[in-house]
């Protein structure tokens, strides 16, 4: 059963896409070179000499894909952020490559479009084992995809090209697809579905965020992501270990990447699949860093964690400011 809480209307307004091919995390250089940003250049000079305030020539490009107010450790602990949400399910029956799910969205329209997530469940479950993540995650400005599998019974390969199919239907094909930004995507799954997020982000590099929750895969060895990738272990996991699973995955990873472990404090391979305020607040500041290039969540990110009653070990090596 599913409850459609707000239909979106394909005539509502929606903010002017993204430039074909722009990176958030190139947005700066990009702006540089274009014409828009000469424009408000020139703008910026002219307010500067008019105010006295600003040295010419220094403003700095506003932030495009910035939603939402300046982040607190409340906000972004709370169990709901500023956007209402509301949801669509997607039958199996309507698509091809995965097997159907819940979109959680914010309701306005009035912020412009969002970036956007697939969530995989792991071996065996629905996506009511993250259906937390939905409501959770989309009203701080994503739009979330929680997802079933083809079966409950697929493997990480082919759970990371469920959740590219899943990303391809929200973009070109889902009723939402005006209000999502088409380049600015990311993934996350637990455990084989987390497994299914590294198989994702390595098979396609224009992802902007990966995030696997006590993600199981028997390879381990993923040097060829190039998308920001965080990586939640649990302590007390023995389904994925972390020693033999989040650990190699986390260093595997270029060091010349951006990239986090977490060690969750007191957890099994089964807290992702319950409302976790560790697993929200960094998994809403990286994807906030990455998928909306939002420096402002940067504060949570660095000076890295320091162990606590949640967090048994944080590796990472701090976002390259752009
Ligand atoms: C919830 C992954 C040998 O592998 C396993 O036994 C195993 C078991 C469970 C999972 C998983 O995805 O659990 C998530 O169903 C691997």
């Amino acid at each position: 059963m599913h409850t459609v809480v707000q239909q979106p209307s394909s005539e509502l307004p929606t903010a002017a896409p993204a430039p074909a091919g722009s990176r958030p995390s190139r947005v700066k250089s990009r702006l540089v070179r274009s014409g828009l940003a000469a424009f408000l250049a020139v703008g910026a000079l002219v307010a500067g000499q008019a105010t006295g305030a600003q040295a010419a020539g220094t403003e700095a490009a506003a932030n495009p894909y910035e939603r939402g107010p300046a982040p607190t450790e409340s906000s972004i602990e709370a169990s709901r952020g500023p956007y209402a949400v509301s949801e669509t399910s997607v039958s199996s029956l309507s698509v091809t490559g995965f097997g159907g799910g819940t979109i959680y969205y914010p309701t306005s329209t009035s912020d412009g479009t969002f970036g956007a997530i697939a969530i995989s469940p792991g071996y065996t479950a629905y996506q009511s084992s993250i259906a937390w993540l939905g409501p959770r995650l989309a009203s701080q400005g994503f739009v979330v995809f929680t997802i079933d599998t083809n079966t409950t019974l697929d493997q990480p390969a082919s759970r990371g090209d469920q959740l590219l199919a899943a990303l391809d239907y929200l973009t070109s094909r889902s009723t939402v697809r005006t209000r999502i930004d088409s380049s600015r995507l990311g993934v996350m799954g637990h455990s084989m579905g987390g497994g299914g997020t590294l198989e994702a982000a390595k098979d396609r590099p224009s992802l902007q965020a990966a995030i696997p929750l006590t993600g199981w895969n028997l390879d381990k060895t993923w040097s060829e992501i190039k998308t920001p990738t965080l990586i939640f272990g649990a302590d007390g996991d023995t389904i994925a270990p972390v020693a033999s699973h989040s650990e190699p995955f986390y260093t595997s990873l270029p060091s010349s990447l951006d990239k986090a472990y977490l060690e969750l404090n007191g957890a099994t391979h089964f807290t992702p699949n319950s409302s976790n305020t560790t697993i929200a607040k960094y998994s809403i500041s990286w994807l906030k860093r990455f998928i909306d290039n939002d420096t402002r969540y940067e504060q949570f990110l660095c000076p890295l964690p320091r162990p606590s009653l949640s967090i048994e070990e944080y590796r990472g090596n701090c976002p390259h400011t752009s």
